[in-house]
């Protein structure tokens, strides 16, 4: 584990926020039977969650600002630092009940994530990293895969939302690496991607139309973990392009080669 005044901050603000979400959880599972759906009741379990980190981040370092899924941009006064918070990354998941989905919190400092940590509080898995101490899922000390061959590998994706992102686009370019891949997911959520390529759980993962708070934390802790992050299109930092191609360096390298190879 590290242990550090901003990780103890972090940690505790991300545990407070799940015990409400994990409550809701439950409830949802009841819920699915209504013709009407989950749908408000998960919109406000969100909400709450965000309130919650949103009230602990602030209280233990006021000046920061923050990006927020639910409700924005907040600015602060400290213009170097910047939290990036999703209170449920994987509302789809959550939705229909099913046990995938995480809390993610990032910490900008001048452009660069500097501290990451993703907790799923069905799993009961933390994943934290800070720059420089490395990543660790619970007290584990984490490492990607080192798999190097493409055809024993398991490979993530991730798809836009209905109406969202060019669906005909990761179409081909799923079809390109279902052609040399061991193996493909959809998980559902691009936190516990980025937090799985980590822990060598998934061998690399890519995605496009994300928004910074599904993937400041997740960026430390592929890298923290000796794994290799870019844009999509390798050409640029992922924060910035919205956007990841992660793995370790041979499988990030042929990933990001055979991604560049299909027409946009
Ligand atoms: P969410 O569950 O918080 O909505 C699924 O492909 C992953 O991508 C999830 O982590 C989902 O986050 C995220 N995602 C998909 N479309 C998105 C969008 N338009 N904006 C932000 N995040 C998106
Ligand atoms: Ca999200």
């Amino acid at each position: 584990m590290i242990s550090s005044p901003l990780m103890t901050v972090m940690v505790d603000a991300v545990r407070k926020a799940s015990r409400g979400l994990r409550r809701d959880y439950g409830e949802v599972e009841n819920l699915q039977v209504s013709r009407k759906g989950p749908g408000d009741f998960v919109s406000a379990a969100d909400r709450k969650a965000e309130e919650t980190l949103r009230d602990a981040l602030m209280k233990a370092r006021p000046g920061y600002g923050m990006v927020l899924e639910e409700s924005g941009i907040v600015e602060g006064q400290d213009k170097s630092h910047t939290w990036h918070v999703d209170p449920l990354d994987g509302t789809a998941n959550f939705l229909h009940g099913i046990p995938h989905f995480a809390i993610s919190v990032g910490l900008e400092r001048d452009g660069q994530i500097v501290a990451g940590v993703i907790y799923d509080p069905v799993k009961d898995e933390l994943f934290v990293a800070e720059r420089g101490k490395g990543a660790y899922l619970n007290n584990r000390r984490l490492r990607v895969a080192g798999r190097q061959d493409m055809a024993d590998a398991l490979i993530a994706y991730g798809t836009p939302y209905l109406g969202r992102g060019n669906h005909p686009r990761l179409l081909r370019e799923v079809a390109s690496v279902m052609a040399v891949a061991g193996g493909t997911r959809r998980m559902g959520s691009a936190a516990l991607d980025l937090a799985y390529v980590a822990c060598g759980r998934l061998d690399a993962y890519w995605e496009r139309d994300l928004q910074t708070w599904d993937i400041a934390a997740g960026i430390i802790l592929v890298r923290e973990a000796g794994g290799f992050v870019t844009s999509a299109d390798n050409a640029s930092e992922p924060l910035a392009a919205r956007s990841v191609a992660c793995g370790n360096e041979a499988l990030h390298r042929e990933l990001v080669g055979i991604l560049r190879k299909v027409q946009a």
